[in-house]
């Protein structure tokens, strides 16, 4: 057992003279080593925030996001249905707070994301004309991008706008706006952050059909002469199943075409599913097995975990001058959707922090390949 995990095994009385020396932040500061500082030279190490966490309610928690990551997402905030509620209504509150918490704790923000088909404010279920779509589209980008030029590093301009087959979804703006909206998003978007980078974001984007889809894009973006300056890939994987041959040739085409390449919501699931990726839409129905570690997941699984995100960092670091950021999605297990979906009251542990912001083994093999 390494010596940072020890402290948290200390019996009572030793840890309350431990901590009575030394405030309970600083042991964990002291004590586990931070994702940060060990892949400074490498790349970001970036964090989805939920409500809780940007409101900092629990100073350890906020401690600990500092401790380990430079870089943060709003799971959901910044997300159409939250920051523009009404055809004229904006609400920045939780926004703003979000750029204050980067800005107090060094942490850069990735803006998520301005053009989603899911999560759409309630009222453009009531839109039936291309005029009034193309109205939301244009002002929502103006305004939200505009607001935050400067204040975000980057935004995901357009997320999952393609089907797995490299098609493009047939989402409300494909309908309205026809195939061009991806690269009217990224024109509005420019126009209106002009000091912002500009991402689009998709899952299995790493799958060859997938991924031929999303190079189709980008050249798209880019034959219009319109600014596009990275891709993420989501990386929603599956334990034991990590497609790290099509990740590494997603790194390498991707780079080809003159744009960042990056890691914006990592998380290895490890419950059972019978299909891959993070459709929202998409659910199963719970029966006796689907839940099958609710109180702690078996050792064999456990190793496993670690030996994919081992895996995946190697690769990662095989190509640390291509990566830019590597996001994982949630701070540690107990804040992770997986928990939710694609049944709800799951329990899963899928992120490198247990319940309690303990490391993982997993934690533990992505830093000894540092040392
Ligand atoms: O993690 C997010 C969860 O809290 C929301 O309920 C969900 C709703 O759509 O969105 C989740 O985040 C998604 C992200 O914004 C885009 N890629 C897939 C993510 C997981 O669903």
């Amino acid at each position: 057992m390494s010596a940072y995990r020890n402290i948290f095994s200390l019996n009572k009385t030793a840890f309350f003279l431990a901590t009575a020396i030394l405030p309970l932040g600083s042991v964990y500061a002291q004590t586990i080593p931070s994702l940060k500082d060990t892949f400074k030279k490498d790349f970001g190490i970036g964090t989805a925030l939920n409500n809780a966490q940007i409101d900092e309610r629990d100073p350890k928690m906020t401690e600990f996001i500092v401790s380990q990551f430079n870089m943060a997402t709003p799971e959901n905030i910044m997300k159409s249905a939250l920051i523009h509620p009404g055809w004229d209504t904006y609400n920045f509150e939780m926004a703003d707070k979000l750029v204050a918490f980067g800005k107090k704790h060094n942490i850069k923000i990735n803006g998520h994301t301005l053009i989603w088909h899911s999560q759409l404010p309630p009222f453009i279920r009531g839109i039936k004309s291309a005029d009034s779509i193309r109205t939301f589209f244009t002002e929502h980008i103006k305004t939200v991008a505009g607001r935050y030029d400067g204040k975000v590093l980057s935004w995901d301009v357009v997320n999952e706008a393609l089907n797995e087959d490299g098609t493009m979804r047939k989402s409300v703006f494909l309908q309205y706006l026809g195939d061009d909206f991806v690269t009217e998003a990224f024109r509005l978007a420019q126009q209106a952050a002009p000091k912002t980078e500009l991402y689009y974001n998709d899952y299995n984007n790493e799958q060859p059909a997938k991924r031929a889809g999303c190079i189709e894009l980008i050249k798209k973006i880019k034959a219009a002469g319109v600014r596009i300056d990275g891709v993420g890939i989501q990386g929603h994987w599956h334990v034991g199943k990590v497609p790290l041959k099509d990740i590494e040739e997603s790194i390498l085409q991707y780079l080809a075409l003159g744009v960042k390449v990056m890691f914006t919501e990592l998380d290895i699931e490890v419950l059972p599913r019978n299909f891959q990726g993070a459709d929202v839409g998409q659910r199963m129905t719970a029966n006796a097995q689907s839940n099958p570690y609710p109180e702690a997941l078996p050792d064999s699984v456990q190793q496993q975990l670690a030996a994919d995100y081992e895996a995946l960092f190697k690769l990662f670091l095989k190509h640390k001058d291509k990566v830019t950021r590597v996001t994982f999605w949630g701070v540690n297990d107990a804040n992770s959707w997986l928990n939710n979906w694609p049944i709800r009251g799951r329990t899963s542990y899928p992120l490198l922090f247990d319940r309690n912001n303990q490391p993982k083994p997993a934690f533990e093999k992505v830093i000894a390949l540092k040392k």
